[in-house]
């Protein structure tokens, strides 16, 4: 290897060298560098095949990818929107400056987007469309942390009141004026479309909405436009395994709709992001060997004339050898020290110098702070077909910040500048604030009828109207189908046995067959199709593929084969839950983005959901999705041969933890039946901002009819499923309550404690301990703050109410989990809750229902247990029950092994 690196990199034979290189610029001078590019892939190809170990190499020298020559110009007047941009500088700066001098600590950023505010410009003033009429508008993913950068815009063009800068961070006082730290579509829905701050879930969304916007121009359910997708994000951001995990994709699918712009200033939080290497030819690799087209922009335009002279490449290497470290330090030092340091290195490039001022060598800016850099990068994004585009601009983080914070280490978290540090800025950027009002860091507006102001709001005009926007509602008025529709699953399955995942698989193909609703259902799985019994399917409505089926399956014999088309309707995003999960959040939004209500069904193993994936759901309830997810195979016992890694007894209570999530864990196949329709009621007729997570399981039982009248309990969360009528006199009573599969094993625990004790049991099936408890929690609140009201009472007390004994509660779920409505028990009803606190393991259903002490057995004796503390049945008793439905009393917690 060795031996290689000398012969790749040492010139042996300098002569011959300079005899090919002459012959290539005669070929260039003659016949242009696409031919010169064409000998020398022939080479390559001759020297590979005469058996050569040469290297692929993606990444190219370290100056911009667009030479000078070849720029697309940029219209429009240049020095105005310097002066627009000093203005959002400025005020950018002094919204978090003044939220930090009042007290509360309220944080915020200037340095991220000091260091991208041209590139913020450049797109607002040509290039992002806002939806109108004429086109349905692009979409744009903004850094996080830049977020003052695009309020101070928005004031300026009179969108964002003064008064509204200073709720910077401030939504409660507030009172929905405060301005989001952040991206957050729930807090400002008018405004901001996306969540992007928790890094990372930025650019693997604009990923998936880029395909998914390709989805619905190849379905047919938009016209195919121009509309594009630009996602901005930092370099240090890059490192999350979301930002780059899912490239591939793009470039495999050839998404030219878009765009990602990574403001590359070398630094993240606490230092550099590749101090010892260089992060735009490290993400110029990576992003081109994904099928990228990479466009970097590392030099500003004064630096052409120092480039144009520089024949013999030293300048070039100098830039190639520097790291980013020193690129760093050269910005945080000066011109002198850039002088000694930098150029200082080859006489050559000394020399180029000599003749300009420190001044001048520290005003030779970075391509990202160029527009006209900026603009011919952006333009040549817009113009690529076939492949989406990285723009990979070079960037001084804390731009204008001086020695508050220009490319110093820890100026991502500076935010209190000082008195002078604010006069520093004033005077780089020019604003009109006199010195006597410098101390109070005032905002600065020209006033509307100012030219700066004009000329904003005429681009604007020209481009559609303001971005940020925000659609709360779509147009497209659909109207969810009866519960009659559903019939197939509300009647009971008779003796045959299905599992609740064919039951909403079946659910899913009656919706599929609702004229309006059947082309918006996006079926989306994770390579797991088959898993849930769906790969009927693939044959049905296809499987999504951009460029069709180019080769015969494997199983095109069969009648269920896998068909791949352009207008396929699943979304098979292989073995990535954060891309199928990307891909929902895609089409549980598209009523928004694009005005076309979609109604996704993501199905996974329902462990690789909340668990693994859980910042993607948050982000999805920030932006107001709308859709179901499908927790498949759920339930710590249900799912019996698979063990720890895959058995979930907890994806409930991570559900319950989003505000909009509306979580259900049902038994029979009505209940799905019912939360399928009253769902698609919610979120396609009503247009209410939730989304529903539903868990289905893999056993296979029989399945009842719909009792009468009790679709309200169920989308409630509880109804009574076997009334034991009134009490005889004597005869102990209880009340068994549970969800999912565990239901039935509390069915049986009635028979064995009728059978077996003479003591009777009412029966609730509860496929929402969550409903439960926000109602309760908010009945008791209430309550407590009308001490003089009829108090309201809670949903489950209401039911449990008048009924006698104590109540047990088992599920396939954490204790925790049917625990959450102890506080909403009928005074005096004691209540014993059982659950799967522990580590799954594989073995049968059977076994591990004994485990973890929720079969039949435990469940009747924990009855008896309570009713033993009430004294209506004696230990004895108890202890009955533990020998004859043998019981281990010295078996270890569950919880422990
Ligand atoms: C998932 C996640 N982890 C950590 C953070 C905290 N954080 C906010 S900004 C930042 C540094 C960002 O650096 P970079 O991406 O280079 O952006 P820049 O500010 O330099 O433009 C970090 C670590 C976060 N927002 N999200
Ligand atoms: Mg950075």
């Amino acid at each position: 290897m060795d031996q290689l690196d000398d012969i790749l990199h040492q010139d042996l034979d300098p002569t011959e060298t300079q005899e090919w290189v002459e012959s290539l610029s005669a070929v260039i001078n003659r016949e242009g560098t696409e031919r010169a590019h064409f000998l020398l892939e022939r080479l390559v190809d001759s020297t590979r095949r005469s058996g050569g170990y040469l290297p692929f190499d993606p990444t190219t020298e370290y100056v911009n990818t667009i030479p000078p020559h070849l720029e697309a110009k940029m219209p429009g007047d240049g020095a105005m929107e310097w002066r627009i941009r000093t203005l959002i500088r400025w005020n950018a700066m002094a919204t978090v400056v003044r939220a930090n001098r009042k007290p509360g600590e309220l944080g915020g950023h200037i340095a991220s987007f000091a260091s991208s505010a041209t590139l913020y410009d450049v797109g607002f003033n040509h290039f992002w469309r806002a939806p109108s009429a004429d086109h349905p508008g692009d979409l744009v993913f903004h850094q996080g942390h830049s977020s003052p950068g695009v309020y101070a815009r928005s004031f300026l063009e009179g969108r964002i009141g003064e008064d509204q800068l200073d709720l910077f961070r401030m939504e409660v006082a507030g009172h929905g004026r405060g301005l989001s730290s952040y991206p957050h579509p729930w807090l400002m829905p008018d405004y901001w479309q996306v969540p992007t701050v928790s890094m990372g879930l930025g650019p693997i969304q604009a990923i998936y909405q880029a395909q998914f916007w390709k989805y619905l121009e190849h379905r047919g359910l938009m016209p195919k436009t121009d509309r594009k997708i630009w996602c901005f994000m930092g370099d240090g951001e890059c490192d999350e395994p979301e930002s780059l995990g899912a490239i591939s994709l793009a470039g495999r699918e050839g998404l030219d709709n878009l765009i990602f712009v990574i403001n590359c200033n070398l630094q993240r939080l606490d230092g550099p992001v590749r101090g010892n290497g260089k992060i735009i030819q490290e993400l110029e690799g990576v992003f081109r060997g994904a099928g990228w087209n990479a466009i970097k922009v590392v030099w500003g335009s004064y630096w052409d004339p120092l480039l144009a002279r520089d024949k013999n490449g030293v300048l070039r290497k100098l830039m190639m050898e520097t790291i980013d470290g020193e690129y760093q330090a050269c910005k945080a030092f000066g011109g002198a020290y850039t002088r000694e340091h930098f150029f200082g290195k080859y006489p050559e490039t000394r020399e180029m110098v000599a003749n300009l001022s420190d001044d001048d060598i520290w005003r030779l800016n970075r391509g990202g702070h160029d527009p006209h850099k900026v603009y011919a990068a952006y333009h040549a994004a817009v113009n690529t077909q076939g492949m989406p585009t990285v723009i990979l601009a070079k960037t001084v983080k804390g731009y204008g910040m001086g020695a508050a914070g220009e490319s110093q280490n820890p100026t991502h978290q500076q935010k209190k500048l000082d008195d002078e540090a604010v006069r520093h800025f004033r005077d780089r950027f020019n604003i009109p604030v006199p010195d006597d009002k410098l101390k109070d860091v005032p905002y600065y507006h020209p006033g509307k009828d100012s030219p700066e102001v004009q000329y904003m709001l005429e681009r604007r005009k020209a481009l559609g109207g303001f971005l940020p926007q925000r659609r709360r509602h779509t147009d497209v008025k659909i109207k969810a189908p009866e519960l009659a529709a559903f019939e197939q699953i509300t009647k009971g399955t008779g003796d045959r046995e299905i599992s609740t995942t064919m039951a909403l698989v079946r659910g899913m193909n009656l919706l599929l067959r609702d004229k309006a609703i059947g082309p918006r259902v996006v079926p989306i799985v994770a390579d797991e199709a088959r898993t849930f019994g769906m790969e009927g399917m693939f044959r049905q409505i296809g499987i999504y593929a951009p460029f069709g089926q180019k080769y015969r399956p494997q199983d095109a014999d069969q009648l269920l084969y896998y068909r791949e088309d352009q207008k396929g309707q699943v979304l098979q995003e292989g073995i990535s839950e954060a891309g199928g999960m990307a891909a929902w959040m895609a089409a549980a939004t598209s009523y928004s983005i694009s005005n076309q209500p979609m109604l996704p069904f993501f199905i996974y193993y329902s462990m690789f959901g909340f668990q693994r994936i859980g910042d993607l759901a948050w982000a999805a309830g920030d932006m107001r999705s709308r859709g179901f997810l499908i927790g498949g195979t759920a339930g710590r016992t249900t799912l019996n041969g698979e063990g720890l890694q895959h058995e979930d007894g907890h994806s409930h209570l991570m559900a319950g933890a989003i505000p909009n999530v509306r979580a259900y864990d049902p038994t029979f196949s009505y209940e799905v039946a019912v939360i399928l329709q009253d769902g698609t009621r919610c979120m396609l007729e009503d247009q209410e901002d939730v989304y529903y997570y539903l868990t289905v399981m893999n056993e296979n039982y029989a399945h009842p009819d719909l009792p009468q009248g009790v679709e309200e309990g169920i989308v409630k969360g509880m109804y009574l499923f076997k009334d034991a009528g009134k009490p005889k006199k004597g005869e102990p009573r209880v009340q068994l309550l549970g969800s999912g599969t565990i239901l039935r094993e509390v069915i049986a625990a009635a028979e064995l404690l009728e059978k077996d004790f003479g003591v009777s049991a009412d029966i609730w099936s509860v496929p929402s301990f969550i409903e439960l408890r926000r109602d309760g929690f908010d009945a008791e609140r209430w309550n407590r703050l009308h001490p003089e009201a009829e108090p309201r009472v809670p949903y489950v007390t209401g039911l449990l109410q008048g009924h006698q004994g104590p109540a047990i509660a088992a599920t396939d779920y954490v204790r925790e989990f049917a625990d959450q409505i102890r506080a909403f028990m009928p005074d005096g009803m004691r209540y014993t809750t059982l659950g799967t606190d522990g580590f799954g393991r594989s073995d049968s259903r059977e076994h591990l229902r004994n485990f973890f002490e929720v079969d039949r057995y435990w469940i009747a004796h924990a009855a008896l247990a309570a009713l033993a503390k009430d004294g209506k049945v004696n230990a004895k008793d108890v202890a009955r029950a533990i020998r004859e439905y043998k019981l281990d009393p010295d078996k270890p917690n569950p919880q422990t092994v």
